[in-house]
Parts: C-alpha cells; sequence; structure tokens
C-alpha cells in the first residue's frame, strides 16, 4: 500500500506503528491463504485489489465523501438496517473485526473470556488501528447478546458518537413489535445525524440499492450449488466480507461480473476441487476480516465449503426487502419484515435456524456440516448442541469446533478436520 496514506492514517489518529504491524500480518496472512490458491476466477482480482486498498483507496473514498457532507456509520451487526442509513444519506461500514489486537489492553477493560470478535473490535479500537472506526461519525451498538451489549457501556466512553439499538430476543408479535418501534427510532437518529428527511423515494431507491447487493451474492451462492465446485470457499467469504464495506454500486457490479465468469467454468464443468472433493456447509458465528483460519484449514485438508450459514454468508443475506410499498410506513414494515426474519442465534427459541440449516445442506449438497463456535460465545455454543443432534437425526455428518482467532490451535483443528473429512470420503 502507497506511503501517501500515511498522512490520512495520521490524521485519524492512527498509531502508525502498530498500524504497520497490523497491515504486515493482513499482507502477510492474505498472500499466504489468498494468492496461494490456485486455478482462481480472474474475477477475484477485483477482491484482491479492494484487500490490498482495504485501508488504503476505500479510507480514502469514505474521508471524500465525509468533506462532501456526507456521514459515514459504522455497525457491528446485521440487524443495523443499510436501508435506513443509506436513505438518509450516509454510508454503512462493517466494524466487526478477525484479528487479535491490543489483548492486554483489552483484557484491563474486558473479562478475558469475552468472545474474540469483541475482544479484536476493542482491540482495533485501543491500538488505534482501524481506520473505519475512526473515520465513522456515528457507531451503531445492538443489545444482541450479551457479551456485546454490556461491552457497549465501556466502548461508549471510548468513542465519540455510540448509539445503542434495543433488539428483541423472541420472535412474537411483541418481538416484532420492539424491532418497528427501533427501527423507527433509528430512522429518526439518522435524519438528526444527517438533517436528510427520509422520505418514501429515497428509501425505495436505498431499498433498491441493498437488495442488488444481495441478489449479486445469492447468484453466486446458487453457482456454488454446481459440481465441481466453481470457486472456492475462500474465495467467497471474501466476497461476503467486502460486502461490509465495498461501495455499494461497485460491489454489486463486480459480484455479477465475477458470476459472469463462474456460469462459464460452471458450463465448461471447471471447478476449482475435482467433483469428487467433500462439500462442506459451515454453520455457526460470523467470520470477520481476516478470519480465514477454519476455511483454509477445511480447503487445506481436502474438503471444500459450498455455503455459509453465517451472518457473513447466507443468514445476513438470504432474504430481499419487498419494494411494492407506497408510503415510507409501508416500506418500514417491509424493512422489519425482512430483518425480523434473521435466525440469529440471540432468539429464543430459535427454530428458524435449525430448518435453514437443513435447507442448507439439501440445496448445496453438503456431505457435511461444520459447526463453527468462537470460544466464550454462549449463543452458538449452546445451539451447536441442538445443531449437532438434529443433524445426526437426519444422518448428517456434523463436527463442531470451538475456537477463537490465535493460530495455536492450527494443529488441532487440522487434525480434526483431516479425520471429519476422511470419514466423508
Ligand atoms: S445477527 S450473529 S452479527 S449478533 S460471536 S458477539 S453472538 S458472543 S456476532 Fe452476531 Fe448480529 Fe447475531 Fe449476526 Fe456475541 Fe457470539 Fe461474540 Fe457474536
Amino acid at each position: 500500500m502507497s506511503q501517501n496514506y500515511q498522512t490520512m492514517w495520521k490524521n485519524l489518529g492512527l498509531d502508525l506503528n502498530a498500524h504497520d504491524m497490523l497491515l504486515e500480518v493482513l499482507g502477510k496472512g492474505y498472500t499466504d491463504i489468498y494468492l496461494s490458491q490456485s486455478n482462481r476466477p480472474t474475477g477475484m482480482g477485483y477482491f484482491d485489489f479492494v484487500m490490498s486498498e482495504v485501508h488504503g483507496l476505500r479510507i480514502k473514498e469514505l474521508l471524500d465523501e465525509k468533506a462532501a457532507g456526507r456521514k459515514i456509520v459504522g455497525s457491528y451487526c446485521v440487524f443495523v438496517p443499510e436501508e435506513i442509513i443509506l436513505a438518509a444519506n450516509a454510508t454503512l461500514v462493517g466494524l466487526c473485526s478477525g484479528a487479535e489486537f491490543a489483548t492486554e489492553a483489552v483484557e484491563k477493560l474486558l473479562p478475558r473470556n469475552t468472545c474474540a470478535l469483541i475482544k479484536s473490535s476493542f482491540g482495533f479500537k485501543l491500538g488505534k488501528v482501524c481506520p473505519y472506526l475512526e473515520c465513522a461519525d456515528m457507531i451503531i451498538g445492538e443489545n444482541t447478546c450479551d457479551g456485546k451489549k454490556k461491552s457497549y457501556e465501556i466502548l461508549n466512553d471510548l468513542v465519540a458518537r455510540l448509539y445503542v439499538m434495543d433488539l428483541p430476543q423472541m420472535k412474537s408479535p411483541g418481538g416484532k413489535a420492539i424491532l418497528k418501534s427501533e427501527y423507527y427510532r433509528l430512522k429518526d437518529e439518522m435524519e438528526k445525524l444527517t438533517g436528510v428527511v427520509i422520505e418514501k423515494d429515497r428509501l425505495k431507491q436505498s431499498i433498491d440499492i441493498v437488495n442488488a447487493k444481495r441478489k449479486a451474492i445469492h447468484r453466486l451462492s446458487i453457482l456454488r450449488k454446481a459440481n465441481p465446485v466453481p470457486i472456492s470457499g475462500l474465495d467467497a467469504l471474501l466476497a461476503n466480507q467486502v460486502f461490509f464495506y465495498d461501495n455499494p454500486a461497485r460491489f454489486t457490479q463486480s459480484v455479477n461480473a465475477l458470476c459472469d465468469e463462474l456460469e462459464n467454468r460452471v458450463k465448461d464443468k471447471t471447478g476449482v476441487f475435482p467433483e469428487s472433493t467433500p462439500r462442506i456447509l459451515i454453520s455457526g458465528c460470523p467470520m470477520a476480516v481476516p478470519n480465514w483460519k477454519l476455511p483454509w484449514v477445511i480447503e487445506n485438508s481436502g474438503g471444500v465449503i459450498v455455503g455459509e450459514e453465517s451472518c457473513v454468508g447466507e443468514r445476513g443475506t438470504r432474504n430481499l426487502t419487498d419494494t411494492s410499498g407506497n408510503t415510507v410506513d409501508e416500506l418500514m414494515e417491509a424493512i422489519v419484515n425482512r430483518y425480523f426474519d434473521i435466525d440469529c442465534a440471540v432468539f429464543t427459541p430459535n427454530p428458524g435456524r435449525l430448518q435453514h440449516i437443513m435447507e442448507m445442506k439439501e440445496a448445496y449438497n453438503a456431505d457435511g456440516v461444520i459447526h463453527y463456535g468462537l470460544q466464550f460465545c454462549q449463543p452458538y455454543s449452546i445451539e451447536s448442541g441442538r445443531v449437532e443432534k438434529a443433524l445426526q437425526a437426519e444422518n448428517v455428518p456434523v463436527l463442531c469446533v470451538e475456537t477463537d482467532y490465535s493460530q495455536t490451535d492450527i494443529a488441532q483443528l487440522e487434525t480434526r478436520v483431516q479425520a471429519f473429512i476422511e470419514m466423508l470420503k
């Protein structure tokens, strides 16, 4: 990445030495994991470029938007509706992080046994290494799991403007009413932040923009049903991760261009792995950049990932928002309906997720499911038992793994994953 960005990073208040360290680790991880893959679609060149400029050109674009009067909003959860943020003439960026940083400082503020995703997000703030966080005009937290909910009380002292959105815990009419009132409260807050009134045409246009992103990802997902699979799970995961950072229109165009290429691969039966490769569905906690450990282990152990039941994956992108409404209220209702269907493990009970895993297993013709839990994530760890039982009852091979962002358990993961994939063969 060019030295020209040093001034930009300094102006954002980043710690340049710590940031260099992070970029070095990120760059090495990317080279080792991504650039070493063979037979990648040429359309992945765009995503390689995005990753090489993830702290460079993209940040410059966001700062240019800010200079032109647009607000930047950061979020940690797929329950934050991008449609409402865009309709207020603001840009949404994902802030979840997938690498350990400043752990010692983090553990002075949070218990050691907090999940890696929360600790990492705090580490990026305390270590002053995240330009997305530093350029956000407002950060939206959400009351999902206890870890996030309580950590936002502490984050509130660390960032300039934190807005916390309440979320329901149950899929009941009362739960839906809570979501609805919270989305209206968010709409008001966004209007206050930007001074832009969210009227019907703006909202409709924003829904179209976000739906187009989702449709492109749906297209990519459908192509992964082919055998041989035209794209690795690692590359598909990257596209799902970039979903949260990139300019929406450019993202849509790039994923569609990639899909054009993959369609030809499917016609020619060109795959990234042989047809006989065991097909794996991943299910569980989200995988934020640069958390590629488990997918790398799977695809280097003789398996191919064909789908992700995850918020960085199909749980986050599967449903579209209905655009048929003709008033702001009707469109807001459509947004509530779309998001209320997200089957995050923070809901109780949460049978929809089990059903979705089964549907995905069938749709992607997966030979087995690997359930991925982050250590100390209670919602997904507790649900892993039910997922395991439900899959076993249908004779679907399943492996439950629990890990974090460290590299210390790679050998152990490899042993377990290799044995699982051998069993599938
Ligand atoms: S909608 S999955 S993005 S909350 S891994 S912080 S649950 S202890 S990330 Fe999530 Fe929204 Fe749900 Fe999706 Fe807590 Fe678990 Fe950590 Fe988690």
